[in-house]
C-alpha cells in the first residue's frame, strides 16, 4: 500500500484560522513555548452567540434533568465515535455522563447543544470542562473539550467548526484561554500521538463479535487458556478506595504524576470527584498497607461499553479503560494485574490502556495486544516546542 500522505497535506479551512500549532511550523524550535494568543479583555469577547444555520437554536443542556441527560445520551448513542469498520460504536452511560461533566466547579453554559427550532430536537453536541493543567512547572487554567458529535445526518456541513468556535467563546467569557482535547482524527498539531492496547478478558465474545481474531496456530481453546486470569487479587490489603482514603490518594497522585511534562492538577474535591467509585462508571481500589496504615498504591479504571452494531448474539461490549494508577510499594505490574483480575470478576469483556505514563512497561507482559488506530492528543492555544512521547502524559480524557 502507497503511504498516505494526503492527512497532513490536506486543507484544513477551520483549524488553519485557529490559535494551535499548525503543520508547516512542525520542527521550527524557534518557536517559543507556551501561549499562542495572548488573552484579551472580556469585553472585547463577543457577547453573542455565533450564528447557527436559521433551523437550529443554540441550547444549554442541563445535565441533572433526566429528560434533557436522556436525549443526550440517546444522540451519542446513536451518533457518536465508531472505530474504522463500523463495528461497535461508543455508548457512554447516563450516570458517566453526569459523572463526566459535573466536577467541581463545573459550568453550566459549557454543555452546548442545538436543536431544530421547529420540532425542538437535539442534533448535536459540545462540552467543556474546566481543569487544573500543569505543563512543565506552570499550573494553566484549561477546558478540556469533548463529546462533540453531530447528527449522522447533518455531517459536512461545517456545523462542527461553528460550534468550536461557540464553545471557545463561552470558555473565553470565563477568562480562560486555553484547551486540551483528544481525537481519533489528525488535524494541526497533535502534541503526542498515543496508542491503545487491549488485554482480552473473554476471548469467545471478543472474537464472536469481531474485535479481535483468532491468529495462526490459535484456537478458542488455547485463547482461553492463555487469557485466563487468576479467580482472586493477589495484593495483601488491596480494597475499594473510601472517602476517607481522599487525603492520602491526591497526596500519591500529585507525587506521581509531578514526573510527566503534562498533567492535571487534581485536588482533594477533584479527587473524590474522579476517583470515589461510582458503580458502572469509576473503580478504584487502594493498598492499605496493614501494618502503618498507610495508603501506598492505588489502581482505578473507567467503564465504557460500546455498542456492537449488526450482531446478532451480543449487543453490548463492556469495557473497562485504564484510567490513573500509582504505585509506590507494589510493582506497577502485580496491580494492573489485580486490576485485571477485578475487571474480570466484574464480567468486562476487555481492560483498555493507552501507552501513557508508564503503561508501556506492563502492556507487553499483561497479554495486551496494540490496537488499529491512533489517539492523537491536543493543546490550544499552547505551543509546545516538539511533540512528546507518551511517556511523558500524564493525563487520560474520557
Ligand atoms: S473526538 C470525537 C469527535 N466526535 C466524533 O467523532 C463523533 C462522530 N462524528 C461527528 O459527530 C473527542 C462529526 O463527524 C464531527 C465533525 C462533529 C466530529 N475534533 O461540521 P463539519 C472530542 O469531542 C473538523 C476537532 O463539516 P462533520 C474532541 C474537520 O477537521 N475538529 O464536519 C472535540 C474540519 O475542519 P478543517 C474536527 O463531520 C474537540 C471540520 O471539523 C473533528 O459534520 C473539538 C469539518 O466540519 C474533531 N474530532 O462534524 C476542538 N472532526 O479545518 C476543541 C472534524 O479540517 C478545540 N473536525 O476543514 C478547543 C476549543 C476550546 C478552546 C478554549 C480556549
Amino acid at each position: 500500500k502507497f503511504q498516505d500522505t494526503s492527512t497532513s497535506n490536506k486543507q484544513h479551512k477551520f483549524w488553519e484560522t485557529q490559535p494551535v500549532g499548525q503543520f508547516k511550523d512542525v520542527g521550527d524550535s524557534s518557536l517559543p513555548e507556551g501561549p499562542i494568543e495572548l488573552p484579551k479583555p472580556l469585553s472585547e469577547v463577543k457577547q453573542e452567540p455565533y450564528n447557527l444555520p436559521n433551523l437550529y437554536e443554540w441550547t444549554v443542556c442541563v445535565m441533572d434533568s433526566d429528560e434533557i441527560c436522556n436525549e443526550v445520551y440517546v444522540l451519542l448513542t446513536n451518533n457518536y465515535v465508531e472505530d474504522d469498520d463500523n463495528l461497535f460504536r461508543f455508548n457512554y452511560s447516563k450516570e458517566f455522563l453526569r459523572w463526566a461533566l459535573h466536577p467541581p466547579a463545573y459550568y453550566q453554559s459549557w454543555h452546548i447543544g442545538v436543536r431544530v427550532k421547529s420540532s425542538k430536537k437535539l442534533v448535536a453536541f459540545i462540552t467543556g470542562i474546566p481543569v487544573k493543567m500543569r505543563v512543565r512547572d506552570e499550573i494553566v487554567k484549561m477546558a478540556e473539550v469533548n463529546f462533540l458529535c453531530v447528527h449522522k445526518k447533518l455531517r459536512s456541513k461545517r456545523l462542527a467548526p461553528v460550534m468550536i468556535k461557540e464553545v471557545t467563546r463561552r470558555i473565553h467569557l470565563e477568562n480562560i484561554w486555553q484547551a486540551a482535547y483528544t481525537a481519533g482524527v489528525l488535524l494541526p498539531t497533535p502534541v503526542i500521538t498515543c496508542q491503545y492496547w487491549h488485554r482480552t478478558l473473554n476471548p469467545k465474545k471478543l472474537i464472536d463479535v469481531g474485535f479481535s481474531r483468532l491468529g495462526d496456530r490459535m484456537t478458542m481453546s488455547r485463547a482461553i487458556k492463555l487469557y485466563k486470569l487468576p479467580s482472586s487479587t493477589s495484593t495483601p490489603g488491596l480494597r475499594k478506595m473510601e472517602l476517607c482514603d481522599v487525603p492520602a490518594v491526591t497526596r500519591l497522585l500529585k507525587n506521581y504524576l509531578s514526573q510527566f511534562v503534562v498533567a492535571p492538577d487534581f485536588d482533594d474535591n477533584e479527587v473524590e470527584h474522579w476517583l470515589l467509585p461510582q458503580e458502572n462508571v469509576v473503580d478504584s481500589y487502594v493498598v492499605d498497607s496493614q501494618d502503618t496504615h498507610e495508603i501506598t498504591d492505588f489502581i482505578s479504571f473507567y467503564t465504557l461499553p460500546s455498542s456492537i452494531l449488526n450482531n446478532q448474539n451480543h449487543s453490548i461490549l463492556k469495557a473497562a479503560y485504564s484510567f490513573y494508577n500509582v504505585s509506590t510499594r507494589v510493582p506497577l505490574l502485580q496491580l494492573m494485574n489485580d486490576a485485571l483480575i477485578i475487571a474480570k470478576q466484574k464480567d468486562y469483556d476487555v481492560f483498555n490502556a493507552l501507552d501513557v505514563m508508564e503503561n508501556e512497561s506492563f502492556l507487553k507482559e499483561l497479554k495486551f495486544g496494540q490496537g488499529d488506530g491512533q489517539l492523537y492528543y491536543y493543546l490550544y492555544n499552547y505551543r509546545l516546542r516538539n511533540a512528546l512521547k507518551p511517556s511523558e502524559l500524564g493525563l487520560v480524557l474520557l
